[in-house]
């Protein structure tokens, strides 16, 4: 049984030096819980690390900042022009404390982009980093050279330019970095944003916006005495809990209806989020709206999924304190201050979601670790990532069944997680019964406990090209849990 303060060291290949993984690998739910969980049985190179975190901030003593919204530049009849660069930063994540980040544009949260359906951005990104990055626009349905493909890098002191057609409904995406063996790094480290397409189909609804409509980022983090970001610690260790860049703050609310974008950005966490019993009405998951309104009382969001939720303060007098609470205690509290009219409303029926095509290919993917060797390897049907392979060749047009599993064996209680670019699919089953509220509506990443599968449908319309499918645990893709597809004409 590994220790679970020991630590595996993976070194060399990752650029930016050696990379530190943990027993974070494993369930982190199961981690957080206390649970030992039994490890592999081959020996590893173990050593203590001990750090030694910042004192704890109080909880809801700092307020929720809302990312700040990005101004084009360039408004053309047709197109968005954006400039953002890359950059290190310090930022105050805890009071009084400087963290240096890598961010995009000095955010942490990066500045959000607003984009419209039908209206194609523009982006340019500068990279004043001394390593290279990239952008991919996670749950985007984009050309392969404006994917952020993990071997397709912005050197330090280069630009790039990334085009985002828009062609998809209104959905809450995000923006974050994708270089390979990097990434976990890179995101962990701040390289992440919202990305929020607005769809006038959609106005009609009379959906809480403008002030109304929040973002929320929650990811977490593990911050030292000194204020600096800790790689690689063990999951139970990584347990400040940030929204929207900011450790358990408050957010004060009028008492009236909000809608609430919640995306998880961390690179290993999964939420389990509840409202202490107070409703939380689900409109939309990752890649838009639901066709109803579903009611939640807990919610599970595993990393890079996006869940969207409308709760009504107007049953709550003013002074009323209501707290968004995970499994390992508060990420937040809405703090009721003020009466507010409220003419929003969520209709009974939302938008219907397109009809599904039959299925003329079904593939099974398998993800696993190969811990025979000196570290582990991220595999995916028992190879690791290379970019110069095509794993997976998808004729344009078809639709596809793809049996996804979580083929670690039960005793490495590792969970994964999955997510595929350029399509938005459906999840038809989850482990041979029907799929749970957690997988309802357009996803593009789905949760994978340990040894479980899902059952997905997606249709390869238009874009030809290669781009990647992978663990969202980006610890995991890091490690070369990664496949790439081709799709041909
Ligand atoms: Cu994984």
């Amino acid at each position: 049984m590994l220790n679970r303060r020991k630590l595996l060291t993976v070194g060399g290949a990752a650029a930016g030096g050696a990379l530190l993984l943990s027993e974070s690998l494993k369930n982190p739910s199961a981690a957080a819980s206390g649970q030992a969980p039994i490890g592999n049985p081959h020996a590893h190179e173990l050593y203590d690390r001990t750090v030694r975190p910042h004192a704890r901030v109080p909880q809801f003593t700092v307020p929720m900042p809302v990312p700040r919204v990005l101004a084009p530049f360039k408004g053309d009849p047709d197109i968005d022009f954006y400039r953002m660069p890359i950059r290190p930063a310090n930022v105050e994540v805890l009071p009084g404390v400087q963290t240096p980040l890598l961010t995009y544009d000095g955010g942490f949260v990066g500045p959000t982009i607003k984009a419209k359906t039908g209206r194609p951005v523009s982006i340019t990104f500068t990279n004043q980093l001394s390593e290279a990055a990239n952008v991919h626009l996670h749950g985007g349905h984009v050309l392969p050279q404006h994917d952020g493909h993990p071997m397709d890098v912005i050197a330090p002191g280069g630009s790039r330019n990334y085009m985002y057609p828009n062609t998809q409904q209104g959905a809450t995406l995000w923006y974050h970095d994708h270089s390979h063996h990097t990434e976990a790094r890179h995101v962990y480290h701040g390289l992440h944003g919202f990305y929020l397409i607005d769809d006038a189909a959609e106005h009609s609804l009379g959906l809480p916006s403008g002030q109304y409509d929040v973002p929320i980022m929650l990811r977490d983090a593990l911050i030292d005495a000194n204020g600096n970001l800790v790689d690689g610690a063990e999951p139970d260790q990584v347990n400040t809990l940030l929204a929207n860049g900011k450790p358990q703050p408050y957010f004060q609310v009028a008492a009236r209806k909000y809608r609430f974008r919640l995306l998880n950005s961390a690179v290993h966490r999964l939420f389990t989020l509840n409202l202490g019993g107070v409703q939380m009405l689900q409109i939309a998951s990752d890649g838009g709206l639901l066709p109803a309104p579903v009611p939640r009382t807990e919610i599970q969001i595993s990393a890079a999924e996006r869940v969207e939720i409308v709760v009504d303060f107007s049953r709550f007098p003013v002074g009323s304190k209501i707290v968004m609470g995970d499994t390992i205690g508060p990420v937040l509290r809405f703090d009721v201050v003020r009466t507010a009219t409220d003419d929003s409303r969520v209709p009974s029926t939302l938008r219907p979601l397109p009809a599904l095509p039959p299925a003329t290919v079904t593939r099974d993917i398998r993800l696993s670790f190969d811990v025979s060797g000196p570290v582990p390897v991220g595999l995916i049907n028992g190879k690791p990532y290379d970019p110069t392979r095509a794993d997976i060749r998808i004729k344009r047009g078809t639709t596809e069944i793809w049996n996804v599993t979580n083929a670690d064996p039960i005793e490495f209680d590792a969970a994964h997680n999955f997510h595929m670019h350029l399509v938005q699919f459906r999840v038809l089953s989850r482990d041979g019964g029907p799929p749970t509220l957690n997988d309802m509506g357009r996803k593009d990443t789905v949760s994978l406990p340990p040894t479980k599968s899902v059952k997905l449908q997606a249709t390869f319309s238009d874009y030809l090209g290669r781009y990647a499918y992978h663990c969202h645990f980006l610890e995991h893709s890091a490690l070369g849990m990664m496949g790439q597809m081709e799709v041909y004409a």
